[in-house]
């Protein structure tokens, strides 16, 4: 059935639930010099290219790859959008390799035509923390789908990571693959609620009248929380000591110290936005929340053509109520703009869903591990890993 995920090392369907496989890698570390040191093979008319996003033109070239090939809706109403600022910022955090960008050229005409990017992370799953490839962007242009390719480039990505001497890799995925540590559902609340349903992203409640469902998604001008402001540089400690406590109850989270919390939170104008609560009389940071920017293109469109996307990222309330803290996250995404804001259903946040009005959408977001077992599947809420 899935001829090529059969050979890798992954859960396999037929043996979840068997209680006598023990919990991690796969397979065994082989020695550097075994790793295959020259890059797969590719059908003769394709070349790899090592992709240099710092270079204003590469970038732009994955980015326009990624616009018109990239994630759509089952109906193909909407695709992923990622800006080039994003990119560069999704694929440059702290100890970066720059062989794990890695695209496919035409020889002949050098149009891009595929890419899978890996960055590095310390993911800790249960007890361990393990040095892992975070892997995302694959992306195979719309004329050479169903070639097999695909499996190249994973091939290809896995070749690199191991050079670097690292065995496991995170990624999420809307299908279904063996094996999903997790299966987690997207939900949604509506800040612009008359552009939604004009593009078809979201439909009028049973006997609800347009003007009446404006009233419903109606948002405070501004936020109601004292002390609650834009993250700063010098906010890193303390927020990095509120993220790394708080992901501790979960069974898989990211290991974040101070130069990733720098990196992944300070906010970037149209890339990532986080706020703090500053208690007005202590002066202690208590409070945290964050959401990345993820535009969608709007396929078909006479009148849109951008839907401008919030997706929750990673919050922490201590002495605000999370109700409270996202109600505010939610007034300041309508201020910026946002027409929705997005968030899974991990770590605690199905505990405001249905009060700030999120309704769930229509597909799975399934998260897995290379080369690592998990005995049983996680709930979602046992889940502090987002990948942007
Ligand atoms: S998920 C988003 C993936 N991208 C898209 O959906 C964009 C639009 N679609 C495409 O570009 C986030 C193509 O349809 C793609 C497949 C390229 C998806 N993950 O070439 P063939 C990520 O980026 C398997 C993994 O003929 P295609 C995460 C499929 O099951 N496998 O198909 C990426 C089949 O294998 P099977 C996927 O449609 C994680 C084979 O590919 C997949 O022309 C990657 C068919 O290949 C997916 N999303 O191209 C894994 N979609 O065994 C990283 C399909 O079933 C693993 N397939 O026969 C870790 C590596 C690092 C390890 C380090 C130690
Ligand atoms: C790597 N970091 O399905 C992640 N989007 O899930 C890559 N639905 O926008 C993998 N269907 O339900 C990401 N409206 C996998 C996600 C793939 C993209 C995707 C879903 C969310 C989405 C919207 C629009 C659906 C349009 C048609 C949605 C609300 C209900 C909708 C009203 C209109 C009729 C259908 C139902």
């Amino acid at each position: 059935r899935h001829k090529f995920w059969e050979t890798q090392p992954v859960g396999q369907f037929e043996d979840t639930g068997d209680t006598s496989l023990p919990e991690g890698p796969i397979e065994p570390p082989t020695p550097l010099s075994e790793v295959k040191q020259e890059p797969y093979n590719l059908p003769n008319l394709y070349e790899w290219i090592t992709c240099d996003i710092d270079s204003e033109e590469t970038c732009a070239e994955v980015c326009n790859l990624l616009n018109h090939n990239y994630v759509e809706d089952d109906k193909n109403m909407f695709r992923f959008a990622y800006s080039k600022e994003f990119l560069r910022w999704a694929l440059r955090p702290p100890g970066y390799c720059k062989s794990w960008h890695i695209g496919v050229r035409v020889k002949s005409s050098k149009k891009l035509v595929s890419f899978i990017a890996g960055v590095p992370a310390r993911i800790r799953v249960r007890d361990n923390v393990v040095a892992m490839a975070e892997i995302n962007f694959l992306c195979v242009h719309k004329k050479l789908r169903s070639k097999r390719l695909a499996p190249v480039m994973i091939k290809e990505v896995t070749r690199r990571v191991h050079l670097e001497n690292i065995w496991q890799a995170a990624y999420t995925a809307g299908v279904v693959l063996p094996t999903p540590i997790s299966s987690c559902l997207y939900w949604h609340r509506s800040l612009n609620p008359k552009k939604l349903i004009d593009i078809g992203f979201s439909r009028l409640g049973a006997g609800m009248t347009m003007s009446r469902t404006i009233k419903l998604y109606k948002l405070p001008d501004s936020t109601s929380t004292p002390g609650f402001r834009k993250m700063e540089l010098h906010d890193v400690p303390a927020v990095t000591r509120l993220l790394r406590s708080y992901l501790n109850q979960f069974e898989a989270a990211p290991d974040f110290d101070e130069n990733d919390v720098e990196h992944s939170f300070l906010p970037k104008e149209n890339v990532v936005d986080s706020y703090v609560v500053e208690s007005p009389e202590s002066h202690k940071i208590t409070d945290f929340c964050s959401f990345y920017s993820l535009p969608s293109s709007i396929l078909g469109n006479q009148k849109y053509s951008i839907l401008k996307a919030a997706h929750s990222f990673y919050n922490v309330a201590t002495e605000t109520p999370l109700l409270q803290l996202m109600n505010d996250v939610l007034i300041v995404a309508k201020q910026k703009d946002y027409d929705e804001f997005n968030a899974l259903d991990v770590m605690q946040n199905v505990t405001f869903f249905e009060e700030l009005k999120f309704v769930p959408l229509d597909g799975n977001l399934h998260y897995y591990l290379y080369n690592y077992r998990l005995r049983n599947a996680l709930k979602p809420m046992e889940l502090g890993l987002v990948l942007v």
